[in-house]
């Protein structure tokens, strides 16, 4: 049995003997792989809902044809509530905090989450995911204000994501290593596919939207050029932060959005989310050795100052990132 790659429940178990004050962080993270499962059995429907659904608002089942995302966000709003775990959850999708009800007066961690990034993709069949910031929640402000939100990467007790691709994958981190387990869809079980993630020494890649530079400072710009000439790497983007954070992950690189100004208008402004997006995957990053920053700033020092605040990033080998 010594030799059997650990399913994710074992893997949890034995976690959970090593640190028994987390019980409730590996109760948390059993339900958000059961999530994942669930919408990774939608998304890999996607395209048939999308054809048959293409035509009208009902499919084939006679079923309300959802946008996948809607149905992501309403998946993982109303588990994650069910576990009476959390005492507030902010989602990409919704304003403002999603109030837990009942379930969330004794909660005593906060969720913050994409249902599923990279969502325009899915109607080509590219790899989208489900990307999630968990942290402690606040004493001293009230259980649904947004200040909740407002703590650094560096104080996520638990974060990660699901990427449903070729195959579903996890990958999450407590703080002690970043771990990937893969989905085996036959008998619906997580099985840990690669312990304690670390980048290559060497980058391999760098990913950015060339048609953006155009609208970046001089700097980016030149850093860009830089990963291209000085550095000799491949280019790779494929539009969903989770699918190229992930392939960059196990073969290094560097994915870089930058601040842009696309009006001309002097302002230059990220488009990736910190709360949803940056933070997680800034705490990932730097368990496997990496670093991710704003262009000034440690995106895990950075407090933000509202729920869908963007950051620009640049994310991957710490040996890349320290030539910004
Ligand atoms: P652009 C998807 O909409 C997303 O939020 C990320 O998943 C992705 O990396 C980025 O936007 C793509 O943005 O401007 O290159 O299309």
């Amino acid at each position: 049995m010594k030799n059997q790659t650990p399913t994710l429940e074992a893997y949890l178990l034995e976690h959970l003997a090593a640190h028994p004050e987390q019980k409730e962080l590996c109760l948390i993270m059993s339900h958000l792989a059961t999530i994942g499962e669930y919408i990774s059995a939608q998304t890999s429907k996607a395209g048939l809902v999308g054809i048959l659904g293409a035509h009208g608002s009902v499919n084939v089942q006679d079923e309300q044809v959802q946008k996948l995302d809607v149905f992501a966000n309403d998946a993982c709003k109303k588990y994650l509530k069910d576990t009476g775990l959390f005492a507030a959850m902010a989602s990409e999708e919704e304003e403002t905090v999603v109030d837990m009800g009942g379930d969330g007066e004794d909660g005593k961690y906060i969720i913050a989450f994409d249902p599923l990034d990279g969502s325009s993709n899915i109607d080509v069949n590219v790899s989208v995911g489900t990307i999630f910031s968990v942290h402690k929640r606040l004493a001293d402000v009230d259980r649904l204000d947004e200040r909740q939100f407002f703590q650094k990467g560096k104080d996520q007790v638990l974060a990660g994501y699901l990427l449903y691709g070729s195959s579903t994958v996890l990958v999450f981190s407590f703080g002690d290593g970043v771990h990937e387990f893969t989905l085996d869809p036959q008998i619906g079980t997580f099985f840990l596919s690669n312990e304690n993630i670390q980048l290559p020494e060497k980058a391999k890649y760098y990913s950015v939207n060339d048609s953006n530079v155009r609208f970046m400072q001089p700097h980016d710009q030149t850093y860009i050029e830089s990963m291209k000439i000085e550095y000799g790497l491949g280019a790779r983007y494929i539009g969903s932060f989770v699918a190229d954070f992930h392939r960059n992950l196990l073969k290094g690189g560097v994915f870089i959005y930058p601040a842009m100004d696309k009006k001309g208008a002097g302002e230059y402004t990220g488009k990736l989310r910190l709360n949803y997006e940056l933070k997680p995957m800034a705490f990932l990053i730097e368990q496997a050795g990496g670093k991710a920053i704003n262009g000034s700033e440690d995106i895990l020092d950075i407090v933000p100052t509202s729920l869908h605040e963007r950051q620009p990033i640049v994310i991957g080998n710490s040996s890349l990132i320290n030539t910004y």
